[in-house]
């Protein structure tokens, strides 16, 4: 298995808050933009997806009481780490870094903009159930086949790449595109499961 051309590009939450200086800052974010911007308008396909939260999510560690950034709490529908504010509907650390090439976007999923309910994966929000709308835009437009590109690997690159391949795409993650957050190991975990996945994680393919 290889990239495909053939396929969708799906290029995740290249915002100002997830690069140097952001409220939630990946370390290196802001390096993806370069290989990303070469990889652009090659594939059948282009996605790209926004994080885009209310003020009131409840993501944010700031609407809870007592509890810090990267606190872990059990939801509706399960554990969710808790993040510092970011990617505040309408402000500039949602926006796309200005140096990416999102002209080159055919749809921009927005996700987490339901105040109770995070979304990490483009297809479907955290409660494993809400869907975004992705699955049936891209197997209406006939794509079989996915790479997966941006920030963070560790979660909303993962999440979507588990949830592509466990949909039937057939999909790859290209690694230096991509940063991570890092939070108690989540990277070799990520890795680890989006292997055991039949995801393939791999260089630059051109
Ligand atoms: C992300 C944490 C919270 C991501 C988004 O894009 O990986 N991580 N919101
Ligand atoms: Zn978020």
């Amino acid at each position: 298995m290889a990239v495909s051309f053939d396929g969708a590009l799906i290029v995740v939450d290249v915002q100002n808050d997830f690069c140097t200086g952001g409220a939630l800052a990946v370390p290196g974010g802001e390096e993806v933009v370069e290989p990303i911007n070469s990889l652009l308008g090659k594939f059948a396909a282009t996605v790209f997806t926004q994080d885009w939260h209310p003020p009131n999510h409840a993501s944010f560690a700031s609407n809870h009481s007592s509890k810090t950034p990267f606190d872990s709490i059990e939801l509706e529908y399960g554990p969710q780490v808790l993040w510092p504010d970011h990617c505040v509907i309408g402000s500039n650390g949602a926006q796309f870094r200005c140096d990416l090439k999102d002209d080159c976007a055919d749809l921009v999923i927005r996700k987490g903009f339901r105040p109770t309910i995070d979304s990490y994966s483009a297809f479907f929000e955290n409660d494993r159930n809400t869907p975004t709308g992705l699955e049936g835009y891209l197997q209406t437009r006939g794509i079989r086949s996915v790479c997966i590109v941006g920030l963070a690997l560790d979660y909303c690159v993962r999440f979507s790449a588990v949830d592509a391949a466990t949909l039937g795409f057939s999909t790859t993650v290209v690694e230096c595109a991509c940063r991570e957050i890092d939070l108690d190991n989540s990277g070799a975990d990520a890795r680890s499961e989006m292997r055991e996945c039949g995801i393939e994680l791999t260089g630059m393919p051109i």
